[in-house]
C-alpha cells in the first residue's frame, strides 16, 4: 500500500558545512524513500521562509533542530496514513498546516524535505524512475549552464557577478555537452596557472581567482574554450549569474571590482557592450529585485538576443512571475524548489512559465547535499535547461551524474539542445 507508515527527519551537514534537514519516509509496502534540501547565500527577500533555530551556541545559529523536530512531530501527524502518490494533496495540507503566506511558521525547508522524500518514495512504490513519475512520458535531458568562475558573495574575490557559466550548444547529447564542460574546465584551470592566478574553487566548485575585472574574466574564459579546441560563440557561449541585487542599493549598481556606480540605465548599456564583444546568451538578476521598471527596460533594450533570467526577481512565484508576464520584465525564470517550498507549487510556476514561453533553468542552491532530484526533476519538466555547478565538488557532480545515468539508461530521451538568441562571430 502506498500509505505513510512513518516519518522521520534528522539534521545533517551540507556543501558548505551548515545543518540542512534530510528526511526519510516508510511506507505501508515498506518502500523507503528519504531527501535532502539545499541552502541559499544570495537569497531572493521574496523567498519561502528557511527556518533556523537561531541558537548562538550551535552552529552560529544556523541549526534546523526545530525544523526537524516539526517534521517528526506535527507534521508526521498530520500526514502519516496519506497515499504517497497524491502529492498535490500533501503538498496542500502542508501549505494549509503551516498557514502563512510564506511558509515561516513551519519552515519551507521542513515542507520541501517533506514533499520531496513524498515523490522520491512513490516513484520507488510505482517503480518506476522518478523522472517519469514526475513528467509521464514527455522527458528530455536539459543543456548544462556550468559555473566555471565564482565570484560575488559565493567566493572572496573581487568579482562583483556572481557566477562566469559555459553553455554547450550544438551538441547532440546531454554527456558530449558535460565532457566539452570538464575539458574547458580543466583547460581555464591551465590558463589561471599561466596568469599567475590561484585556482582554488568557491563555493559551487568554480575558481575563484583574485580577479576583479569581468572582462578579464571573460578573456580567459574565451581562451580556455579555445584551448580545448572548442569555438567561442558557436559550441560554446557564456551565460552569467549577475546577482545584481548583492551589489544595490539607492537606486544605484555599485561594480566595486570596476570602480563603477551605475543606474539601471548604465548597467543596461554596459550589458549591451558585453554582449556585443562576447558570445554571452543568458543574463540572470541583471538587475535588482524590485527594479521592475529597469527590468522592462532592460528586456526591451537586449531580451531579443540574449536569456534574461529572473531568479531573486520571480522567486519560483508564480504570482511575481504573473507580474513579469504582465509587465514584460524577463524572458525566462531560474527554477529552485526551495524558494517556493513544495514541489506542486514549483510545477504550477514551471507550467505557467512554459505556456508564457519563458525558458525555464532548474537550478542548485549554493549550499546543496549529494541530493540528485532536481536532476530527475529537469528531465521529468522538460525544463531545457539546468544550472548546477561546476565540474568538480562532489554535490554538483551528483546531479550532473545522474544525468548521465538517465541518458544511458534510457535511449529514447531527447537532449534539449538550446538555440541561442543571436548568431555570434
Ligand atoms: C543563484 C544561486 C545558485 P544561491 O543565485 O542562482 O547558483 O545561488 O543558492 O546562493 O542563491
Ligand atoms: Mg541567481
Amino acid at each position: 500500500m502506498p500509505n505513510i507508515k512513518s516519518i522521520y527527519a534528522r539534521e545533517i551537514i551540507d556543501s558548505r558545512g551548515l545543518p540542512t534537514i534530510e528526511v526519510e519516509i516508510k511506507l505501508a509496502s515498506n518502500h523507503l524513500g528519504s531527501a535532502s534540501v539545499p541552502s541559499g547565500a544570495s537569497t531572493g527577500s521574496f523567498e519561502a521562509h528557511e527556518l533556523r533555530d537561531g541558537d548562538k551556541n550551535r552552529f552560529f545559529s544556523k541549526g534546523v533542530k526545530k525544523a526537524v523536530e516539526l517534521i517528526n512531530t506535527e507534521i508526521k501527524e498530520t500526514i502519516l496514513g496519506f497515499d504517497v502518490t497524491n502529492q498535490n494533496e500533501i503538498d496542500n495540507t502542508l501549505i494549509e498546516l503551516d498557514g502563512t503566506t510564506n511558509k515561516k511558521r513551519l519552515g519551507a525547508n521542513s515542507i520541501l524535505a517533506v514533499s520531496l522524500a513524498c515523490a522520491k518514495v512513490a516513484s520507488k512504490f510505482l517503480n518506476t524512475p522518478l523522472y517519469k513519475y514526475i513528467g509521464g512520458m514527455q522527458n528530455s535531458l536539459p543543456t548544462p549552464m556550468m559555473n566555471i568562475i565564482n565570484g560575488g558573495c559565493h567566493s572572496n574575490n573581487k568579482l562583483d557577478f556572481q557566477e562566469f557559466m559555459i553553455v554547450p550548444c550544438g551538441f547532440n547529447s546531454f554527456s558530449n555537452s558535460l565532457r566539452a564542460g570538464c575539458e574547458i574546465f580543466h583547460s581555464l584551470k591551465n590558463v589561471l596557472l599561466e596568469n599567475n592566478y590561484s585556482t582554488s574553487v568557491g563555493d559551487e566548485g568554480g575558481f575563484s581567482p583574485d580577479i576583479s575585472s569581468n572582462r578579464e574574466c571573460l578573456d580567459l574564459i574565451l581562451k580556455a574554450i579555445e584551448d580545448s579546441n572548442y569555438k567561442p560563440g558557436k559550441d560554446i557561449f557564456i551565460g552569467l549569474d549577475v546577482a545584481a541585487s548583492e551589489f544595490f542599493s539607492d537606486n544605484n549598481y555599485t561594480l566595486s571590482g570596476e570602480s563603477l556606480k551605475l543606474d539601471y540605465k548604465g548597467l543596461i548599456k554596459y550589458y549591451s557592450n558585453l554582449i556585443e564583444n562576447y558570445p554571452i546568451i543568458s543574463i540572470e538578476d541583471g538587475l535588482d529585485e524590485n527594479d521592475w521598471k529597469g527590468w522592462v527596460q532592460l528586456t526591451s533594450t537586449i531580451g531579443e538576443r540574449c536569456q534574461l533570467v529572473g531568479d531573486d526577481l520571480f522567486v519560483t512565484s508564480s504570482d511575481r512571475l504573473n507580474e513579469g508576464i504582465n509587465k514584460k520584465a524577463g524572458n525566462s525564470i531560474l527554477v529552485k524548489l526551495n524558494q517556493i517550498g513544495t514541489l506542486t507549487e514549483t510545477i504550477e510556476t514551471i507550467e505557467l512559465a512554459k505556456k508564457n514561453n519563458f525558458n525555464t533553468i532548474i537550478s542548485h542552491r549554493s549550499g546543496e547535499t549529494e541530493e540528485t532530484f532536481i536532476a530527475d526533476f529537469s528531465v521529468g519538466m522538460s525544463s531545457g535547461q539546468i544550472k548546477t555547478g561546476s565540474l568538480c565538488r562532489s554535490e554538483r557532480i551528483a546531479k550532473y551524474n545522474q544525468l548521465l545515468r538517465i541518458e544511458d539508461r534510457d535511449d529514447t530521451i531527447k537532449f534539449s539542445g538550446i538555440t541561442p538568441f543571436k548568431k555570434f562571430f
